[in-house]
């Protein structure tokens, strides 16, 4: 029998592919819930069968976007207990009415985990900033938010200088996020990042993925704005709970980074409403001999980095392959085809 996954799991999945849900932490709750929803729509009658249909949802929410490892360490941490248990008489173990619970629940316990280590790591960062400190952000990551909520929390004063984040303009959420916890906000286009870091005490963004050698993944800029404050001796922490941290990295693969649809370049005025006439004659036409190249991500090498603030504590890059071997150990095993 072929296996069905729920409605609810490919809306999911075109949600994400369509950044309708975005963002790392985001995307793998999302991912947890619309596994637990499979689990619950599953009208397999064997274990085998079961674990076919959470498989399915699992490939197919996989196959997404590439870059965020919270996705595949979400979908590894809900079916890690569904691998098959016989007894002596070769009979399963578990039936399906108890993998479904026991889904559901890993689920939910993944999803109550997520918010409280976003809670847990934004008091370590919000550590880090003092009463008047001035944060540069880039992207919107609700990672390094808490940061910055947390020290609000704490009573400190803190504004923040905003980045935009061509093309998809993520800075807009940031900025709106931090104006309703009453931070004063300043919106600058990308290419004023380098002239206001000297006013800026600490650049602060969230990841996508780190590798084991402490490379930072995260919306394509990062890399430049951690170059450049480097130069200006201006700190940068990246807020990242430890479902950031790519396993498989300390074997030696390598994070892809996503590739995304030129129009999102071409007509950039989707998202920001300012069209113009000489812009729309290109729109999504690159049969001109126009390249566009869109990489959403870049790898920020660990050098650039002060700290990387998990809900472990905080991390100097080069140091958070300990904490990835304690959580992953040396091997993952991928519950999608
Ligand atoms: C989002 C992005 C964010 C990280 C961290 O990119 O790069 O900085 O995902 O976010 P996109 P969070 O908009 O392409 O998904 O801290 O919320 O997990």
């Amino acid at each position: 029998m072929t296996p069905d996954v729920a409605p609810t799991v490919e809306e999911t999945a075109t949600d994400i592919a369509e950044m309708e849900v975005r963002g790392a932490a985001t995307i793998a709750d999302a991912a947890a819930a619309a596994l637990a929803d499979q689990a619950e729509a599953s009208t397999a009658d064997t274990p085998a069968a079961f674990r076919a249909d959470l498989e399915a949802a699992a490939t197919e929410l996989y196959r997404t976007r590439p870059t965020a490892v919270s996705l595949p360490n979400a979908l590894r941490y809900v079916l890690r207990g569904l691998e098959p248990e016989d007894d002596r008489e070769g009979e399963p173990v578990k039936s399906v009415d108890r993998l479904r619970t026991e889904t559901v629940a890993r689920a939910r316990r993944f999803q109550r985990d997520l918010e409280h280590a976003q809670d847990t790591l934004g008091r370590v960062g919000a550590n880090r900033l003092r009463d008047g400190d001035v944060v540069m952000t880039h992207c919107h990551s609700t990672d390094a938010l808490s940061c910055i909520e947390a020290a609000v929390e704490d009573g400190k004063h803190i504004e923040a200088i905003v980045k935009e984040t061509r093309p998809r303009l993520q800075g807009h959420i940031t900025a709106r996020a931090l104006r309703e916890m009453g931070v004063p906000v300043t919106l600058i286009v990308d290419n004023a990042a380098r002239r206001y870091l000297d006013e800026t005490d600490h650049v602060l963004v969230g990841a996508d993925s780190i590798a084991a050698d402490g490379s930072v993944i995260n919306k394509i800029g990062t890399s430049g704005l951690a170059v450049n404050a480097r130069e200006r001796g201006v700190p940068v922490m990246v807020a990242a709970q430890s479902i950031k941290l790519h396993p498989d990295t300390m074997t030696g693969h390598t994070v892809e980074i996503e590739m995304r649809d030129e129009r999102e370049v071409l007509e950039a005025d989707n998202y920001l409403q300012i069209a113009s006439d000489e812009t729309s004659g290109a729109k999504g036409d690159s049969d001109d001999g126009l390249t566009v190249e869109n990489p959403a991500f870049d790898v920020t090498p660990p050098r650039h980095v002060d700290a990387i603030v998990t809900e472990h504590g905080q991390y100097p890059p080069e140091s958070v392959v300990v904490l990835m071997r304690e959580l992953f150990g040396e091997t993952t095993t991928d519950p999608w085809r």
